[in-house]
């Protein structure tokens, strides 16, 4: 039987199809950007984790989670870490590399294997801002940020950090004395050690008109001090995180591509024998 071109266009269509319908693994490309002006506030490395819509990791108003408190005071992720690793199932998660980013620094990763379209499909992220004792950003509602329409590919770009979207963990008194980060601003003290710091004994709220001018400890800031930079509530988003998704065809789509292919040769060389 002679095969007709609807026929090769079908089984074409047919193969890239069953490629489209079973591409939902992906890889994931996170970049930080600090955008803050010269001057103005870091950012400790970020952790994201992809789930289910099941973790969450704060709620405002709320006490901070010992995670959250970690996070938010000393900059380290490592009891988060390890919370979503026991809590999230199925879940993702890294921290971008490298230090703090001051403004203009940016810090990549790649995750590999994520499936957008299932157990992946929510974003939850959290880094401390510095300089302070206690000042993170993060997402309250662990299903802000679905990326299910990424699954097939595509990117995204999310502001953070923008004006009244920093939180204040509750967990820690502001106070110069015990802040981390004050000379990469040229203000004196600061914390030596980790988890140091008066209790503040308060709920998660956000950071709300000028940031510092609550804190403690003014006796350490320099004479006519620039404080305009660091006023992030006053200042565009100081942080932008780009996602970048491309698919990633998994083992049996690779299978069927071969299999369809090898079926168009054989149609072909049919075709072939009956034109000759
Ligand atoms: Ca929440
Ligand atoms: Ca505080
Ligand atoms: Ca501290």
């Amino acid at each position: 039987m002679k095969p007709t071109r609807p026929l090769l266009a079908s089984l074409l269509a047919t193969t890239l199809g069953l490629c489209a319908l079973s591409a939902h693994a992906a890889d994931v490309t996170f970049t930080f950007t600090n955008l803050a002006p010269p001057g103005g506030v870091g950012v400790a490395p970020l952790w994201l984790g992809l789930h289910d819509g099941s973790f969450d990791s704060f709620n405002a108003g709320s006490v901070a989670s010992g995670a959250i408190e970690r996070a938010a005071e000393d900059g380290n992720a490592n009891v988060l870490t390890s919370d979503f690793g026991a809590q999230a199932v199925g879940g993702l998660q890294t921290r971008l590399p490298g230090g703090p980013r001051f403004p203009g620094a940016t810090s990549s990763f790649t995750l590999h294997n994520v499936d957008l379209g299932g157990s992946n499909r929510y974003l939850s992220y959290a880094a401390m801002v510095v300089i302070s004792n206690d000042f993170f950003i993060g997402n309250d509602n662990a299903k802000q940020i679905d990326l299910a329409a990424l699954a097939g590919g595509g990117s995204l770009s999310l502001a953070l950090g923008g004006a009244g979207q920093v939180w204040d963990a509750g967990t820690e008194v502001n106070d110069f004395h015990d802040s981390l980060a004050n000379g990469a601003f040229g203000i004196g003290g600061g914390q030596s050690m980790a988890n140091q710091g008066t209790a503040e004994h308060g709920v998660i709220h956000a950071v709300l008109g000028s940031p510092y001018a609550d804190f403690a400890g003014a006796e350490l800031v320099p004479v006519n001090f620039d404080w305009a930079p660091l006023n992030f509530n006053a200042n565009p988003a100081f942080g932008r995180l780009d996602i970048s998704v491309s698919a990633v065809p998994e083992p049996e789509t690779y299978a069927m591509l071969l299999a369809g292919m090898g079926l168009m040769g054989v149609v072909l060389r049919r075709k072939a024998a009956a034109v000759a």
